[in-house]
């Protein structure tokens, strides 16, 4: 197998920005800042996670002509072998966010539908408040429980879930981000870990609908969701972060263990991640995480950190990870 991933995603420095939208490989750039907003169709995405530390960007970049298009609320850059999609739907913390959820994720179906890529392989939700209460339900089992409907009316199997990441921005507005194509990915899970979509009742009334990882052997990617410190699936190290690094480390290592068995990848260790974000609920530990890490990976590691809320009160940071080259 020696396909040719059709597309690859790296971090720059921030400060390429303009380097990286002039390149006409680029098709979308995701930054990490106050707001949340989209401009130019996908193709400049701000997440409302302020950066921590150096600042980065994520570039992705595919040498295939593709085509943008505006479906409904999303924004579309698809060629053969891949579409990628965004939608920023207004939520300001008050509203329904079940249905809200609900709602997006039936138009993603429909879209997929439509143009025809069934597997989506990763997805990415962002929106303000995930740890506040409304009508009884904190927003993050809210929208657990609006996406576990829309994706039960789209009959998706439990197998084919894709990776994801849900966090909590201090901005207004429900970003969702996605990839998909035209195969299914191979799902990845955690056996430190009970499967999300396992979780028993008591974090909410419908269980998280992801997969600890995405793996595409045709492109020898692999996409890690948000990884935490959870075993079983209790939180562990409740107030330690150091702690909660290390555990989380491990369980990303696990994840890629696990894929390396497929043969068809050339990440190894934590380390060859292209791009490595942590998602840092108080900013007042960044030095502390940042140093820990190096010492883990290594000085020269380029390391995303942005502030973001986990959607357990007691989860104090989360690692998601991205080996996508071409
Ligand atoms: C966890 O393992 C931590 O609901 O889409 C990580 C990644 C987490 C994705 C999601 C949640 C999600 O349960 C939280």
């Amino acid at each position: 197998m020696n396909t040719q991933a059709p597309y690859c995603i790296s971090l720059m420095p921030a400060s390429e920005r303009q380097v990286a939208l002039d390149d006409p490989k680029t098709f979308a750039v995701i930054d990490f800042g106050r707001q949340t907003s989209l401009a130019d169709g996908a193709r400049q995405i701000s997440v409302g996670l302020p950066a921590l530390g150096e600042e980065y960007i994520e570039v992705w970049q595919s040498s295939a002509a593709t085509q943008r298009s505006q479906d409904g609320n999303i924004s579309v850059v698809s060629c053969d072998d891949f579409l990628f999609g965004a939608l920023l739907i207004s939520d300001r913390g008050q509203d329904n966010l079940a249905d809200i959820t609900q709602t997006a994720y039936q138009e993603i179906h429909d879209l997929l539908e439509r143009r025809n890529y069934p597997a989506l392989l990763r997805i990415w939700n962002y929106f303000p408040q995930i740890n506040t209460e409304t009508s009884g339900l904190e927003r993050y089992r809210a929208f657990c429980l609006g996406r576990h409907q829309a994706l039960e009316a789209w009959h998706f199997p439990e197998e084919k879930l894709p990776a994801a990441s849900a966090i909590g921005t201090h901005a207004e507005g429900l970003l969702i981000y996605f990839l998909a194509g035209k195969q299914p990915g191979i799902q990845i899970e955690n056996p430190r870990q009970v499967s999300a979509f396992n979780y028993p009742e008591q974090y909410g009334p419908k269980s998280p609908s992801f997969s600890r990882a995405t793996l595409i052997p045709e492109w020898r990617h692999l996409y890690i969701s948000g990884t935490a410190s959870i075993v079983g699936h209790e939180t562990r190290h409740s107030g330690d972060q150091l702690a909660q690094l290390q555990e989380s480390l491990q369980n990303v290592q696990t994840i890629i263990d696990i894929a390396r068995q497929t043969k068809t990848l050339e990440c190894n260790e934590v380390k060859d991640l292209k791009v490595i974000r942590v998602y840092v609920r108080n900013p007042l530990e960044t030095a502390e995480i940042s140093e820990t890490l190096k010492k883990a990976l290594g000085e020269d590691i380029r390391l995303q950190l942005v502030q973001g809320d986990i959607c357990r009160h007691d989860l104090l940071l989360e690692i998601e990870g991205m080996y996508a080259v071409c």
